[in-house]
């Protein structure tokens, strides 16, 4: 058995399928199809390498996976947010890496284009990154500023018909093949306003990052502002303020809370399939105790999941759902993948630490996205801010 042939076969203890349209399940095994036949076979070489396969960005627009939820006049897919779950679940279920590549593109470019965008700016840039000819990324994160981006440096300051950008980013997924960049950044009266930033620009630059044990196949990188010309015709007309840029993350973490769901489910399947092949002690290893704790407990977190996703999905799609449900789901999603992981890590043996399964690529997958788009304690955090009505930040 090896991860190369993708003998996957998705859990669903709970007929959570019952609750799709056949819409739904049309997309959701087109993506897995997909999955299986392109990415499967070589996420392991690349994330091994260390390299971007960047070949995929047309091949992920081709299939819709750009902008779901965008209205197709811009070149989305005028979807609800249960298909845009799903994508990113199918998506992670292949690499987090992957997902990222989408979650960008779809959450963190493409939303804040059509959401705060002028008329010009969504028709210029919106059908290009729809369709993969172009790629996008998203700069939030400062060396200074992670988790409290509100008190960013990075600043851009009136020229007449231009505004001259100065600063750095850090930690930027997709920076070193982005054509564009969504960049927030304070003017002089000192509030946030978001950017779009072309490559080409003269003083814009993205360096590579290096030396990540974590996504590994996906490219990360830094973008680095040094009076930069920027047109004003590039700033978002219709948002100011920190609620721009988290808007943003809001629709990115709903779709990590669906994604990591389908890395668990691919470490769940690898080992419930090798317990029953695996034999030690004159039987197979999953007829014993231990190791069917291990696998319970995990097809019970599984489901769970499943179920809350598809919750907050019928929230999303109503326009009904908060912030801090989002990032409930975000921190639950993340922390019962990790867990999972780590115990089919575990059923697997020696065999769990190789590049043969996709187990331990996806446990270190899950070390950044559990930090991204808001800390596991940050999540945590805002929960509790939630139900206390008292603000642990301040
Ligand atoms: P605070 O005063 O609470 O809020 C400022 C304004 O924002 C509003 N707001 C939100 N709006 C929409 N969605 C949300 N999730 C929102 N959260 C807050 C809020 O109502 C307020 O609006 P207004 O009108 O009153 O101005 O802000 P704060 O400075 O106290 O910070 C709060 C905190 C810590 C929760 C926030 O800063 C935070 O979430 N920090 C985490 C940072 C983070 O998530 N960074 C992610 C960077 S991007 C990334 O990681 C991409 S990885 C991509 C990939 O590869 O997949
Ligand atoms: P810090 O903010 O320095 O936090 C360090 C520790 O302190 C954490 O455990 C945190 O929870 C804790 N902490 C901080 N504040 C508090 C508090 N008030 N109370 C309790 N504990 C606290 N950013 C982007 O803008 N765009 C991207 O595309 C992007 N892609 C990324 C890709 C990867 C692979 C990674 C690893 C990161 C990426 N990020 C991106 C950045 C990411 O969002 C940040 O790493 C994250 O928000 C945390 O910031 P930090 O790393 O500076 O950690």
């Amino acid at each position: 058995m090896s991860v190369k042939q993708d003998l996957f076969q998705s859990p669903d203890y709970f007929l959570v399928d019952e609750l799709l349209s056949e819409e739904h399940k049309l997309i959701r095994d087109t993506v897995r199809n997909y999955v299986k036949k392109e990415i499967s076979p070589i996420i392991e070489d690349y994330a091994q390498r260390a390299e971007f396969p960047s070949h995929i960005v047309k091949q992920l627009g081709d299939l819709g996976c750009f902008g779901p939820t965008v209205p197709a006049e811009y070149g989305g897919g005028g979807l609800d947010y249960i298909s845009y779950g799903l994508m990113m679940q199918e998506l992670e279920r292949g690499d987090s890496g992957v997902r990222s590549t989408a979650s960008v593109q779809g959450s963190l470019v493409m939303y804040p284009m059509y959401a705060y965008g002028s008329e010009a700016q969504r028709k210029k840039f919106l059908p290009k990154l729809a369709s993969g000819e172009w790629l996008g990324c998203f700069g939030l994160t400062e060396p200074n500023h992670g988790s409290d981006p509100g008190s960013m440096l990075t600043n851009i300051k009136d020229a007449g018909d231009y505004v001259i950008l100065n600063g750095a980013k850090l930690w930027i997924s997709n920076a070193p093949y982005a054509q564009v960049a969504v960049v927030w950044a304070k003017d002089e009266a000192g509030i946030i306003r978001g950017v779009i930033v072309e490559r080409g620009m003269e003083g814009f630059s993205t360096p590579t990052t290096h030396s990540k044990w974590s996504l590994r196949a996906s490219c990360t990188g830094e973008l680095v502002f040094d009076n930069v010309k920027v047109p004003k015709e590039n700033i978002f007309p219709n948002v100011q303020g920190l609620k721009g840029p988290l808007g943003c993350l809001t629709k990115a973490r709903y779709g990590i809370a669906w994604g990591v769901i389908g890395a668990a489910m691919d470490c769940y399947d690898t080992a419930l399939r090798y317990s029953k092949e695996r034999i030690q002690f004159g039987k197979p290893i999953g007829g014993f105790q231990l190791q069917q704790k291990k696998l319970a407990e995990m097809i019970t977190e599984i489901t769970k999941a499943q179920l809350l996703n598809w919750r907050l999905g019928v929230l999303m799609s109503e326009g009904r759902v908060t912030p801090q449900q989002v990032s409930m789901a975000k921190r639950n999603s993340c922390e019962i993948a990790t867990n999972i992981c780590r115990d089919a890590r575990q059923i697997l043996g020696g065999m769990g630490i190789t590049g043969e399964y996709p187990i331990m690529r996806h446990m270190m997958n899950l070390e950044s996205v559990i930090t991204y788009e808001g800390t596991h304690d940050i999540h945590l955090l805002i929960t509790g801010m939630d139900i206390t009505g008292l603000n642990a930040f301040k």
